[in-house]
């Protein structure tokens, strides 16, 4: 019995570590025309954003999926951004140019879980954006699938 609760308490202070470990790692860089240059964001930083649902389908999943995070806009006015374009980048080095103008037009979402369950780098994560595309006809087109950045880590502000 002892053991089973040292076993426990053991298990539960590895998970408590790994919580911690990743809601302090630096998850997404945002440089560029910010307040104070580049800007170093964890996971605990980008929590204190107002979180956001949107269910929506993708170009890559089946059906629709209830993605969960917060609104680029939100971000974007939190550093006090100020340009016409934000070049996204991921951890794969994909890199796209998105007109500033999409986050003011509609509520993309920076989701970092997906029906619940936090987003991995294995799936698409930590980070996603994702647009409102089965609100608005003109979002199902490639032109806004190339702007739907999965392992998204990087935002320039040009
Ligand atoms: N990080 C990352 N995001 C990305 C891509 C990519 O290669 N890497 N491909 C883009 C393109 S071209 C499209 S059409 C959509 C869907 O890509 P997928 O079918 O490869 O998932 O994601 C976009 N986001
Ligand atoms: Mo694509």
């Amino acid at each position: 019995m002892l053991n089973r609760i040292a076993t426990t308490t053991t298990a539960l202070l590895m998970l408590c570590a790994a919580a911690l470990a990743s809601s302090g790692e630096h998850l997404l860089t945002v440089s560029g025309r910010v307040d104070g240059g580049p800007v170093h964001l964890s996971m605990h930083d980008l929590r204190d954003l107002p979180r956001h649902t949107l269910v929506t389908s993708t170009a890559v999943t089946d059906g629709a999926h209830r993605f969960t995070g917060f609104l680029m806009r939100d971000l974007l006015d939190h550093l006090g951004a100020d340009g016409d374009v934000i070049r996204a980048l991921a951890l794969n080095d994909y890199v796209v140019d998105i007109p500033m103008r999409d986050f003011r037009d509609f509520d993309v979402l920076v989701a970092d879980s997906m029906d619940g369950t936090p987003l991995r780098r294995s799936n698409k994560g930590p980070l996603w954006i994702v647009y409102p595309r089965d609100d608005h006809a003109e979002l199902r087109d490639i032109r806004y699938d190339y702007r739907w950045v999965w392992q998204l880590n990087r935002l320039e502000i040009r």
